[in-house]
C-alpha cells in the first residue's frame, strides 16, 4: 500500500530539513580510510579533535521497489593531508540503479566511476542537477569555502555498497592545487598493465 503522502521543507542554504527523522553524521574518525594521507588525520585528531565531514538529513522511508527516497547532504569546508573533504561514496548495492543529485548551495565536485575505473567529473554548483545513470559509482566533494550543500532522490530498492569503494578508493584524488581543484591518480587504485 505504499506510504502517506507528506511534504518536508528543505532549507536551500544550509540544507536543514524540517523535523528529519534521519540525520547522519560522518565525523573524520569514522571516514578517515577515504584520505590518503592517514599522518595528517592523526595529526588533525590530535590537535584540533574529531571535525565534522559532512551529514545527511532525510525521511524515514521504506527501501522498496517502487518507492523514491530522497535526502540532504551539507559537507563542510575543508581538506585533510591536501584532499578535500568528500563523502565516503558508494555503488548502489543493486547496480542497475540510478540517481539525481541538485546542487543547492555553496560549490562542489561530483566524482563517477564505473567498476573498470573510467572516471567522470561533474562540478556542482546551486542550481546543478548531475544525472547519475546506473553502474556507476558516486562521491561528492566540497571544493569550496562554505558548506556544500545537495539534494539527491534515489530508488527505495537501490540498497548501497560502501565496501568495494573503502577498499579501492576512487581511481583519481580531488586535491587543492593553488587554491583550485585538481585531479591526481590515486596510487592505491588497482590498474590494469
Ligand atoms: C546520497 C549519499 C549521501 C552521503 O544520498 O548517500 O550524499 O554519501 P555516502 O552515502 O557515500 O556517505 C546517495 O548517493 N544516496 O544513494
Ligand atoms: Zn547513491
Amino acid at each position: 500500500m505504499g506510504t502517506t503522502p507528506f511534504g518536508l521543507e528543505i532549507n536551500f542554504q544550509n540544507g536543514l530539513v524540517s523535523t528529519p527523522n534521519v540525520i547522519t553524521e560522518r565525523r573524520l574518525s569514522q571516514v578517515r580510510r577515504v584520505y590518503r594521507d592517514q599522518a595528517a588525520v592523526d595529526r588533525i585528531l590530535s590537535d584540533e579533535g574529531d571535525r565534522l565531514v559532512y551529514q545527511v538529513y532525510g525521511a524515514d522511508l521504506p527501501e522498496d521497489e517502487g518507492q523514491v527516497l530522497y535526502c540532504t547532504t551539507i559537507i563542510q569546508p575543508g581538506t585533510v593531508g591536501g584532499e578535500y573533504h568528500m563523502t565516503k561514496g558508494h555503488y548502489h548495492a543493486r547496480r542497475d540503479r540510478g540517481e539525481v543529485y541538485l546542487g543547492l548551495a555553496g560549490e562542489g565536485m561530483l566524482l563517477l566511476m564505473l567498476e573498470d575505473g573510467t572516471l567522470r567529473s561533474i562540478p556542482m554548483h546551486p542550481g546543478t542537477a548531475a544525472h547519475i545513470p546506473p553502474y556507476w559509482a558516486h562521491r561528492t566533494v566540497n571544493t569550496g569555502n562554505v558548506p556544500f550543500v545537495f539534494f539527491s532522490a534515489w530508488p527505495g530498492d537501490a540498497g548501497h555498497d560502501y565496501g568495494t569503494i573503502e577498499d579501492t578508493g576512487f581511481a583519481d584524488l580531488v586535491v587543492e592545487a593553488h587554491g583550485k581543484p585538481a585531479l591526481i591518480p590515486n596510487p592505491r587504485f588497482p590498474r590494469k598493465p
